[in-house]
């Protein structure tokens, strides 16, 4: 099953919004692997972000995951990455559909509330640097066969 990492970031947590983010997830079928509840290092976050090395963005973008504690989590499901993608809505919170996460909760771009993974390669990545794999966890679920076919 596909798995996706999710950050809630600190504005979602400085908000009071990480219940209401992990819901999202949770109502939408996906199913939770792992969470913890950290402050980033900058190292951490570098290297998350790492593939925006060169953007003028980046800078802001390191202070920005690194300002605060997030919640790491890692979701699984037929689809999770373009699933989750679809849960949290554009990058650009103005552009995001109403409903969506971003849509509903956020207004600008360097504020986005959440982080998900934008394949399934660069999913495999991230949820290996967040997690061990003794970090998450294998279990039955007693709806799943009511969420997928
Ligand atoms: P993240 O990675 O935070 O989930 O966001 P997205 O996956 O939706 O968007 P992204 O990788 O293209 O951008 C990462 C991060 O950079 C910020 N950003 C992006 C920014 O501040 N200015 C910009 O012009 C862009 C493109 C927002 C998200």
């Amino acid at each position: 099953m596909e798995q996706t990492l999710i950050l809630v970031k600190p504005d979602g947590v400085q908000r009071g919004l990480i219940g209401a983010i992990i819901g999202r997830f949770e109502q939408r079928g996906l199913k939770l692997v792992a969470m913890k509840f950290i402050q980033m290092s900058r190292t951490l976050a570098e290297t998350h972000y790492a593939v925006h090395k060169e953007r003028p963005f980046y800078n802001s973008l390191v202070e920005y995951i690194t300002s605060g504690p997030v919640v790491a989590m890692v979701w699984a499901g037929k689809d999770a990455v373009a699933a989750a993608r679809a849960t949290i809505g554009a990058t650009n919170p103005v552009a995001a559909a109403p409903g969506s996460i971003r849509g509903d909760f956020a207004m600008e771009i360097g504020r986005n509330l959440v982080h998900g993974s934008d394949s399934p390669e660069n999913a495999v990545n991230e949820v290996n640097l967040f997690f061990t794999p003794e970090e998450r966890v294998t279990w039955n679920r007693l709806t799943d066969s009511w969420i997928q076919e």
